[in-house]
């Protein structure tokens, strides 16, 4: 059987490590494209060279030329411009939805089959965009943030318990911004959820409240220390998680950037809900119960994510 086809575009910081770990795992075959001539074929070399010493078994192919993504099983984006200090994730929206544009229509051009993973942002009006613009099915276009999120998030707590980062699952909901709902009650250490935790006097509330907001603060804090761009190891990790969900069909339950139509009251939105990742894509969203309080944050992080998707409409009127 042929190796699965991973094509990657955008070949920058996120990009390029998302091509060495796609080697390191033998997921597949890599195709790394960018609009910069000489980038993705110089990563994809060096990649590949590094081949013999780690002892992989994959191609890598660096292309300005969007015929050789044909066919590819798996398409994940992050083409467009990161943040630099001071900005938003929504300052780029007007740069990366001409972004989202070009790519869209070439992955329908040419991999119209892919399980598309977006990470560019800001991230849930993109992958709503890339979706609109690509025409793909809505199960087989998905936007990464929630898994980075709750990684930072189960990071953060690590640290404060003193356990195994393994030992903690965090849970976070909403759009990938400031407006962000980590949710503590459905977070746990070795299966106790945090609130417990508070009563048990392993923690506080006050540092559980630092730790929550630092997660929504977290692309921010990494942006401010490298100065030149924004996170990408743990991104890059976190999308790789995502797209051998789908080509091992594993029916991983992940917090993504899904199509949401009827669940949590929302009519057609990309934003952050735990679903199933298997092979069919996102072959389910989940819905939890949420309290008055933590409905209420859903619901501002909501609200965020349909002025950025407005916002879209505003400057390209092929969305719809
Ligand atoms: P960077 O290293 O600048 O790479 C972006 C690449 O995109 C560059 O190599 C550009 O040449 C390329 N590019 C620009 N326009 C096009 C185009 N039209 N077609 C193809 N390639 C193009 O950025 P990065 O890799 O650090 O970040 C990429 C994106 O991910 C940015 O928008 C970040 O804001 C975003 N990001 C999202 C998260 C989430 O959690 C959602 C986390 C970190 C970064």
């Amino acid at each position: 059987m042929a190796r699965p086809k991973i094509a990657l575009i955008g070949a920058g910081q996120i990009g390029g490590t998302l091509a060495h770990l796609v080697a390191l795992k033998e997921l597949g075959d890599v195709v790394l494209f960018d609009i910069a001539e000489g980038i993705p074929q110089g990563k994809s070399l060096d990649i590949a060279e590094s081949g013999p010493v780690e002892g992989f078994d994959a191609t890598l192919k660096g292309t300005n030329d969007y015929a050789d993504i044909a066919g590819a099983d798996v398409c994940i984006v992050t083409a467009g411009v990161p943040r630099k200090p001071g900005m938003s994730r929504d300052d780029l929206l007007g740069i990366n939805l001409k972004v989202m544009k070009s790519v869209g229509e070439g992955i329908k051009a040419h991999a119209p089959d892919a399980f598309v993973i977006c990470i560019t942002n800001p991230l849930d009006a993109m992958v709503w965009a890339l979706r609109s613009f690509s025409g793909l099915p809505k199960n087989k276009v998905v936007g990464m943030a929630g898994i980075l999120d709750s990684g930072r998030f189960r990071h953060f707590l690590s640290l404060e318990f003193g356990v195994s980062m393994r030992d903690v699952s965090a849970f976070v909901l909403g759009g990938h911004g400031d407006t962000m709902v980590p949710l503590a009650r459905y977070s746990t250490v070795g299966g106790i959820p945090l609130p417990d935790l508070v009563k048990m006097g392993w923690t506080s509330q006050d540092k559980i409240d630092e730790i929550v907001q630092r997660t929504r603060d977290g692309g921010a804090e990494i942006v401010a220390l490298l100065k030149t761009g924004s996170a990408f190891y743990a991104p890059a990790s976190s999308a790789i998680e995502m797209a051998e969900a789908y080509l091992k069909d594993q029916k991983r339950v992940l917090p993504c950037a899904a199509y949401v139509d009827g669940a949590y009251g929302l009519k057609g939105l990309y934003v952050g809900v735990p679903t199933v990742i298997g092979a069919n894509g996102i072959e389910k969203v989940i819905e939890i119960s949420l309290s008055k309080d933590e409905q209420a944050m859903f619901d501002k992080s909501v609200d965020a994510v349909k002025g950025l998707v407005e916002a879209c409409k505003g400057i390209d009127s092929s969305l719809s």
